[in-house]
């Protein structure tokens, strides 16, 4: 294992101290996401009572993979906590997600929690958004439009593609990595972008994270 495997380890396992029995998770994607479940899986063997809402079909196959139960916002639309990673943490805790292309359902149930903590190993941790090219999930009917309305904006876009083909994220549309340089205001890049006809939603997690747990190669620490 990697140092920074290792790091996302840490910082996955430490986040199960917010998860207390008969609690509805809120469960994110990615690879720190991974150790999360991983853990919380061996807690429910010992018997904690918890349910988990997926943000992807990644995260779906790790709750059964770990024995996780699964709920859904049909049955609940109440969320204790919610748990994901991120591509780029600054020091506001403005994030950047969307690199594992669920930006759009871990947004939703982040900002449907009553709490929201961030994993994140700590070559995550940046003094500005930006180096990592920011997922913007676009409709595809007009997306060469919507594109151009991004770029115009600064941003030099990039459909995401999987095997040759259109990415099509689990909402069926498309999404854009843009490339805005060093972000110097992404409350408002974030505004401007959801105002664009056809942008359904940005990787820009803006005033949303309540807690984020960061890992380093040899322990994890909650960043105060
Ligand atoms: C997901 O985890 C995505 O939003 C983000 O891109 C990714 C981070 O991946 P990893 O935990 O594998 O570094 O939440």
């Amino acid at each position: 294992m990697t140092k920074q495997d290792n790091a996302k380890k840490l910082a996955g396992e430490a986040s199960l101290t917010h998860v207390e029995n008969g609690m509805t998770i809120g469960l994110g994607s990615g690879s720190t996401v991974y150790w999360m479940m991983r853990k919380l899986g061996e807690h429910i063997k010992e018997g904690l009572n918890v349910k988990g809402i997926a943000s992807s079909r990644q995260t779906e196959t790790w709750a059964a993979e770990f024995g996780v139960p699964l709920t859904n916002f049909h049955e609940t639309q109440h969320i204790d906590v919610a748990i994901d990673g991120a591509d780029e943490v600054d020091e506001a805790w403005n994030l950047i997600k969307g690199g594992g292309g669920a930006l759009v359902r871990e947004k939703v149930i982040a900002d449907a929690a009553e709490k929201f903590v961030v994993i994140a190993d700590e070559s995550k941790l940046v003094s500005r958004l930006g180096d990592f090219h920011l997922p913007v999930e676009i409709l595809p009917f007009g997306w060469e439009v919507t594109a151009e309305r991004i770029a115009h904006l600064g941003g030099r876009t990039v459909l995401r593609k999987r095997d040759g083909e259109a990415f099509v994220s689990d909402n069926g549309n498309y999404i854009v990595d843009c490339d805005f340089g060093i972000i110097t205001d992404a409350e408002k890049l974030h505004k401007q972008l959801k105002l664009l006809t056809g942008v359904v939603e940005t990787g820009l997690f803006i005033n949303m994270a309540d807690e984020v747990i960061a890992g380093y190669a040899d322990k994890a620490k909650s960043l105060k």
